[in-house]
């Protein structure tokens, strides 16, 4: 199967037209206008929405419907976005540019960048609950304490502590997986439980997933640091080659570009391995075309 960026927004067409409704809904423009702003700046820029597409295609693909999924979809896009704002900061890896823009700290200032991300981390929590008609009371308790370590400890924040604190040591295999579970792989982990527990599928099939969306997530992390190597700024729309220039632990750094791409093959093959096991009555056809879509993209 191949699949491109054209093909990816034809596929879940719906999926993102909800997404950037929602989260345009969600930050209007407000008085203070340089916090609302920078909000606005961080979210609503064109990106992949790979994280809300793939918690709704995982929850569409258990039976479950996108008004349960949207919510949560978008309270995990707000969580992706406050992080690459505090991570382009001058404090972490001051970046200038981001989704092909300024970075919100150069477009804005950097105490209202911070003060964005800050917004933005707690103002997800509050959409689940706030949003959801449909889902039990029970299922939102366990999607809000999952999203609140898939964001913290062990999780996104652990991951980027563990970047900056190692960002001097020889690379190992056992860093780098550390680093990128917890940066990456965290958040796509979260996408596909939650896309399973929203649908009210329990037990055996949500643990599935949640490996499912783990090993996506360090195939994302793979496909990234090779596009890092390979592309250019324009295409790419952040600052390509950083990951080298600053030493980073990447996957190319630890175990060569020719052995990433096998890494990332079999990867492949495994999780539509586990696709194959899930109940009968599940839908896969979207993921498998997820798998595909971030094993060839080029931004
Ligand atoms: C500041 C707590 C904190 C964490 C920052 C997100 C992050 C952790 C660092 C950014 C650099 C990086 C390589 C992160 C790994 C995850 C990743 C590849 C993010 C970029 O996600 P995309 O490609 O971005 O989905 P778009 O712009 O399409 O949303």
């Amino acid at each position: 199967m191949i699949t491109t960026q054209s093909s990816y927004e034809t596929r879940f067409q719906g999926h993102l037209e909800a997404t950037e409704s929602f989260l345009e809904a969600l930050l209007p423009l407000r008085d203070p206008q340089p916090l609302w702003g920078a909000m606005r700046h961080g979210v609503l820029q064109k990106a992949k929405r790979i994280r809300p597409v793939l918690l709704i295609e995982t929850c569409l693909s258990c039976g479950g419907s996108l008004e349960s999924a949207l919510p949560t979809a978008c309270a995990l896009e707000l969580i992706h976005c406050y992080s690459l704002i505090h991570d382009d900061l001058p404090c972490m890896d001051n970046d200038d540019l981001r989704r092909g823009v300024p970075t919100v700290h150069r477009a804005f200032s950097e105490d209202m960048a911070v003060l964005a991300g800050d917004a933005l981390l707690a103002m997800a929590f509050g959409v689940i609950p706030a949003h959801n008609k449909t889902v039990s009371p029970v299922v939102l308790l366990q999607v809000l304490q999952n999203l609140s370590q898939a964001a913290s400890i062990p999780g996104l924040v652990s991951g980027q502590a563990d970047d900056i604190l190692c960002s001097q040591s020889p690379p190992s295999e056992e860093t780098l997986y550390r680093i990128h579970e917890g940066k990456t792989a965290a958040l796509f982990a979260f996408a596909t439980e939650a896309g399973a527990l929203l649908a009210g599928r329990e037990d055996n099939t949500v643990t599935q997933l949640k490996a499912f969306g783990h090993a996506l997530g360090l195939a994302f992390q793979m496909v990234d640091d090779l596009l890092d190597v390979k592309t250019q700024a324009s295409v790419l729309g952040k600052t390509p080659g950083k990951d080298q220039a600053q030493g980073k632990i990447t996957f190319p750094a630890v175990f060569g570009l020719s052995e990433t791409e096998r890494i990332l093959e079999a990867a492949c093959e495994d999780m539509n391995a586990v696709l194959k096991h899930l109940p009968q009555d599940c839908q896969t056809e979207g993921l498998l075309f997820l798998i595909q879509y971030i094993k060839t993209r080029m931004f």
